[in-house]
């Protein structure tokens, strides 16, 4: 396994659009693997193929307490959503920035799980929350684009900053 480099706004490939996963074949297997150890090696709680930069429908997720509950998602779509849940996000690919954002607080999503079998999952709050933030990923899209352009230009300013120095 390798712990992959996660790409950090404003990176335009952050922008691309994921396709589909056409065969859950051993290279998408190893993908997931890596993306797993990617996650949990950054302590994040989630995690899209496209913030390593493979653009495919792929999510990775882990929102228990111990750290022992892994979740994969290939090709997700939201079925049904519901209500309303506000949450402090920050995103590994917005290093150190935490706004709050207002999504639907309860989901059913369905998607393949590793194996490549279709399951259906209701999900609430946090896990919820994540879920979404995950695919807008997949659709190009962080969570700092639900926030005021006055908001986003600051964090972009100072991500900018900070890789200028870094020599990113
Ligand atoms: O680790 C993460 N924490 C988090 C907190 C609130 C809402 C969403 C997230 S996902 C984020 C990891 C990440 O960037 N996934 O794309
Ligand atoms: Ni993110």
């Amino acid at each position: 396994m390798s712990i992959l480099t996660i790409l950090e706004f404003p990176d335009e490939r952050l922008r691309k659009k994921a396709l589909p996963v056409k065969n859950v074949d051993n290279t998408v297997s190893k993908l997931i693997d890596d993306m797993f150890e990617t996650m949990y090696d950054a302590g994040g709680i989630g995690l899209a193929a496209t913030q390593v930069d493979a653009h495919l429908q792929i999510l990775v997720m882990d929102t228990s307490e111990d750290k022992n509950d892994p979740l994969c998602f290939i090709n997700p779509e939201i079925l049904t959503q519901e209500g309303e849940f506000e949450y402090k996000e920050g995103c590994l690919s917005v290093p150190n920035f935490y706004e709050k954002v207002t999504r639907p607080g309860q989901i059913t999503v369905k998607a393949l799980n590793r194996e490549g079998i279709e399951f259906e999952m209701q999900a609430n709050d946090l896990l919820a929350t994540c879920i979404q933030h995950e695919m807008d990923h997949l659709d190009g899209k962080l969570f700092i684009d639900h926030l005021s352009a006055l908001k986003r230009q600051r964090i972009k300013a100072k991500l900018e900053k900070i890789h200028r120095l870094e020599g990113k």
